[in-house]
């Protein structure tokens, strides 16, 4: 097990605890009077292939994701989250999604590494073993409501999209990751 830290986004990768499931906000040890959400995965054919749990927290927001039949095989791939909440025309990948969401501030660049990002939505990569990730990512660059770093459940919402290749964290505009793969709408609970 290990950790990787990026500034302050980092990954925490736990593993495939046998009976290890999303918690659920409710059966946390602790009860923030702050919002959370859930965004259920759609792949390019609109199939579902699991959900994100949100957590806003006092120091940032705690990603829980919980994926099966990503891709085929195992590898890493870019995840995002992008600028609208809407993962409609699954099959032209997602068009609706918009680009990152981020702060508006023009030469702002994708990338955790680079000197002049990163945009608000830009994350670790994940892996994903033989088609499943179980994973927590945690960002402070965005929160749902705003409190800390980007306001991502704005007018529009927001989204995750996930990319069929890794981001490499520099390269414009995706961080090579090419095409998505799949994409999950941000619902407030
Ligand atoms: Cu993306």
């Amino acid at each position: 097990m290990s950790s990787i830290k990026h500034g302050l986004v980092f990954g925490l990768f736990v593993g495939f605890f046998a009976g290890w499931s999303l918690a659920g906000a409710e059966s946390l040890p602790y009860d923030y009077d702050k919002p959370t959400a859930v965004a259920d995965f759609i792949n390019t054919e609109g199939e579902g292939i699991g959900r994100a749990e949100l957590i806003q927290g006092p120091h940032g927001m705690l990603i829980m994701l919980h994926l099966e039949n990503v891709a085929p095989g195992s590898g890493f791939h870019g995840i995002h989250m992008h600028q609208r909440g809407d993962c409609s025309d699954p099959e032209h990948g997602f068009p609706h999604a918009g680009g990152h969401v981020h702060d508006g501030e023009a030469g702002q660049m994708h990338g955790l590494m680079h000197p002049d990002g990163p945009h608000a939505g830009d994350l670790p990569s994940i892996y994903v073993h033989e088609g499943v990730l179980k994973y927590e990512l945690f960002t402070t660059f965005a929160s749902l409501d705003g409190s800390i770093g980007e306001k991502l459940l704005g007018e529009d919402g927001a989204s995750f999209i996930i990319h069929e290749n890794p981001d490499d964290h520099y390269t414009q505009p995706v961080g090579g990751a090419g095409r998505p793969i799949a994409c999950a709408e941000i619902r407030q609970q």
